[in-house]
């Protein structure tokens, strides 16, 4: 049940363009949700909730990183919520989106 349960999350991955690793009581992951929500884009989010096979994978895919939200747009890895912010601050965020459209 579980390997199906991982198998359904992998292969709805592959197919998002953006991607959040979340949990569902982290504070900077409902900011980084209320962000993309503002952009007017649809994003996929895994709930790693307390599943150490799904932080392996946040952590394989982020080089080590062991906080949510972890974000990814298309092929690139954009951090946190604080990197997020940043990224739509500098304008880079738009860029990246536009990108994935
Ligand atoms: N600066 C990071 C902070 C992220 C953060 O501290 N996330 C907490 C949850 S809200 C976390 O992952 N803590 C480690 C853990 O839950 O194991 C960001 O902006 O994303």
């Amino acid at each position: 049940m579980k390997n199906q349960q991982n198998q359904q999350q992998e292969s709805k991955k592959m197919s998002s363009k953006i991607i959040m690793y979340a949990t569902s009581s982290c504070p900077y992951c409902m900011m980084a949700k209320k962000l993309l929500t503002s952009k007017g884009v649809e994003f996929e989010v895994i709930d790693v909730g307390r599943d150490a096979a799904l932080w392996d994978e946040l952590r394989e895919k982020s080089g080590g990183r062991n906080t949510v939200p972890q974000i990814f747009i298309g092929d690139h890895h954009v951090g946190g919520y604080d990197d997020l912010s940043a990224a739509d601050r500098s304008g880079e965020l738009d860029k990246l989106l536009e990108e994935v459209k």
